[in-house]
């Protein structure tokens, strides 16, 4: 299976991920965002959003993040995507709330336009106010992943087993770190994301999108 991919990109790493800790071999083609390589022609009939990841096996094609980890998840058959019902429903649950609450909010709305030019707002004034809006909506969510789906002492987020929804959410919580974020006010977010780290595929899945916030050390970034 080959995926499309950028290791400076979220919702690439959620896969790649989990793909290297279940052993899932993929063959990774770099789609350079950085030199626009995701609106060449060539990448357009790949994906006509512009986007990745991008999964390809044996000639089926399939985007959206969410949708590559369980399909994969199913095709290995992974403990990571329970087959018993009501889990699975969890499981859903928890990835629709990130793919829709938590990164519209916290990732477009408060750390992108903060970490990636292109998603600077036009203005000053413009900007101040996404960063404001974001912020206050961005700090409710991560007090619903906090308090809500980790608080009633959960090890993960839909339980004592690691799941799909760790893997796709671990990203775009660890994201918010290169404004300068911490979360510690979290506590029990903070211990999972530590737990998260501690997976021995974290480190050279993270290591380029760590090397660019290094890079950004010093700007002035609002935190969360
Ligand atoms: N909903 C999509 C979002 C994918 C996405 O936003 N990819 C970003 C990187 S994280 C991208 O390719 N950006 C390129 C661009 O904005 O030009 C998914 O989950 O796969």
């Amino acid at each position: 299976m080959k995926l499309y991919c950028h290791p400076g990109s979220t919702t690439s790493r959620a896969v790649m991920l989990f793909a290297a800790e279940e052993g899932i071999a993929l063959d990774q083609q770099v789609v350079d965002l950085f030199t626009g390589e995701q609106y060449k022609p060539e990448y357009e009939s790949v994906n006509p959003n512009h986007l990745v990841p991008v999964l390809e096996d044996d000639g089926f094609r399939l985007t959206e993040s969410s949708a590559i980890l369980k399909y994969l998840a199913e095709k290995t058959g992974s403990r990571a995507y329970p087959a018993d019902l009501k889990q699975r429903a969890r499981v859903n649950e928890v990835m629709d709330w990130v793919n829709t609450q938590l990164s519209r909010d916290y990732c477009y709305g408060f750390v992108y336009p903060q970490i990636f030019g292109f998603h600077k707002r036009r203005s000053d004034e413009a900007h101040q106010a996404q960063l404001e809006w974001g912020r206050e909506r961005a700090q409710g969510w991560l007090k619903v992943l906090d308090s809500h789906f980790l608080g009633q002492g959960n090890t993960y987020l839909c339980g004592d087993s690691i799941t799909l929804a760790d893997y796709f959410a671990a990203p775009f919580v660890h994201v918010g770190e290169l404004t300068g974020s911490d979360f510690a006010a979290y506590p029990a977010l903070d211990a999972w994301l530590r737990r998260m780290k501690a997976l021995r595929s974290w480190n050279p899945t993270f290591e380029t999108i760590e090397a660019y916030g290094a890079s950004l050390r010093g700007q002035p970034m609002v935190a969360v």
